[in-house]
């Protein structure tokens, strides 16, 4: 197999010291954190979009990154190149799963069945290299958006010869990530909102969302798949706005059609940020409903208000993102790169700088926040914040939830003035994580 990034070696961890630009500082695979390797707190993944087939072209410019890896454009040779550059970057960084959306891996042919013998071609290369090398699909997902019958949506198009479609792609996605052995499948839900309240019939386009929804889980479970279906929630772009805002939304969507028993939620970080919340808040809301399911990792800038998409940096967000992520009993699914390099940033070397960066940040961000839990002090401040309701009794008795308003307010009369326990200490734990973090 000839060698496509051949000026670039196998990436290894030399330590924070190290000056050389292609190794690892922090990222050490085999280092035990909190009982557990590196490797397996962490299960990053490359996105087979981003990676291998965005060229860097934006609204405003066309490409500056070539990706057709020497095979012509659009080719099943250039898929399978694309297979080859994708084993070799993955292998060359220790990556040990990717994700995709079916068109990612071949280019979509006029007739869908075409579509789906050049999908079953692919898998089938995939399939070969994933048994030679140990590297396995996280999760797959079917394109819903970027195809023009997709304008009004998916599930929610006001069209059923569209909805069809949809479901078409979403049976082949789904069989080819039983295929290739996904931990997950998951939903983004692009076009699924709109654009204009008046000419939409949000119920209608809800509940036929749910029941593609449903149709998957049940083929899905039906053809053996056994892992996680997955929603993941952004509240714009490319839509005003999508049904599948945030974590809140995406729940009590899947609660309100009972479908949450076999979703969980894949949280981007940037999808948060767009949504008015923290990263950390999307996943605590996920985590407390026991659906914390698996991580698109990136970050957006916060002085744009659309999805930029780059590649992690910001160590804070790492180590509060890695917080709730180790205290919610960790990830069923993984760590998914859903990143691009700027648009500069066009060659190989871009690529794997950008993929150090991210795989650095967040080893930092699993050493700070075991840090942090060996450290005790944060939860015990959190603990004793609330611990009037362990240790009194009007405080068992409203956890107990056996009381009325009347007799709360029958116990206020008695009281005179509520006693106002301790504030805060807002600014007493961002010092405490500082200490931790830096001492
Ligand atoms: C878009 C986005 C998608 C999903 C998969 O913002 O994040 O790439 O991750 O469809
Ligand atoms: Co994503």
């Amino acid at each position: 197999m000839k060698e496509i990034f051949v000026r670039i070696p196998e990436i290894k961890f030399e330590g924070s010291e190290s000056k050389n630009p292609f190794a690892f500082r922090f990222y050490d695979a085999d280092k035990v954190v909190l009982g557990k390797k590196m490797s397996e707190h962490l299960p990053f993944a490359m996105a087979w979009w981003h990676t291998l087939c965005a060229e860097g072209a934006d609204m405003f410019g066309s490409a500056t990154a070539d990706k057709s890896f020497g095979a012509r454009k659009g080719t099943m040779e250039h898929a399978k190149a694309k297979v080859d550059a994708g084993f070799e970057f993955m292998h060359k960084l220790g990556i040990r799963y990717y994700c995709w959306h079916d068109v990612d891996l071949v280019q979509e042919a006029d007739d869908i069945s075409e579509t789906n013998a050049r999908l079953d071609e692919i898998t089938d290369y995939i399939l070969e290299k994933s048994k030679e090398t140990g590297i396995k699909c996280l999760w797959g997902t079917a394109n819903l958006f970027s195809n023009p019958r997709y304008m009004n949506g998916a599930g929610s198009s006001n069209s059923p010869e569209v909805y069809c479609f949809a479901a078409a792609q979403i049976k082949k996605a789904l069989e080819l990530t039983v295929k290739l052995g996904g931990r997950g499948y998951v939903f983004w839900g692009g076009r699924e909102g709109y654009e204009t309240l008046l000419n939409t019939d949000m119920a209608l386009e809800q509940e036929n969302i749910a029941r593609l929804m449903r149709m998957a889980v049940e083929y899905g479970r039906k053809i053996g798949f056994g892992g996680d279906f997955y929603v993941e929630p952004k509240p714009k772009e490319p839509m005003k706005h999508q049904y599948d805002y945030d974590a809140a939304t995406a729940i009590g969507f899947l609660k309100a059609h009972g479908l949450d028993k076999h979703f969980k939620l894949n949280i981007e970080a940037n999808h948060a940020t767009l949504a008015g919340h923290t990263f950390e808040h999307e996943l605590r809301v996920s985590a407390m409903n026991g659906m914390l399911g698996s991580v698109d990792a990136n970050q957006g800038d916060m002085f744009l208000g659309w999805d930029t998409d780059e590649f992690p940096f910001d160590v804070y967000s790492a180590t509060f993102a890695m917080l709730e992520i180790l205290r919610g009993g960790g990830l069923g699914g993984g760590i998914n790169f859903d990143a691009k390099t700027r648009r500069p940033s066009y060659t190989y070397e871009d690529m794997f700088h950008a993929f150090i960066l991210g795989m650095d940040t967040w080893a930092l961000g699993l050493i700070n926040a075991a840090k942090i839990i060996e450290d005790g002090r944060l939860d015990a401040f959190v603990k004793e914040r609330y611990s009037a309701y362990r240790d009194t009794d009007t405080g068992r008795k409203i956890l107990s939830g056996d009381c009325t308003l009347e007799e709360l307010a029958e116990r206020a009369r008695g009281l005179g003035k509520p006693r106002l326990p301790s504030g805060g200490g807002q600014e007493k734990l961002q010092a405490l994580i500082n200490s931790i973090i830096f001492g």
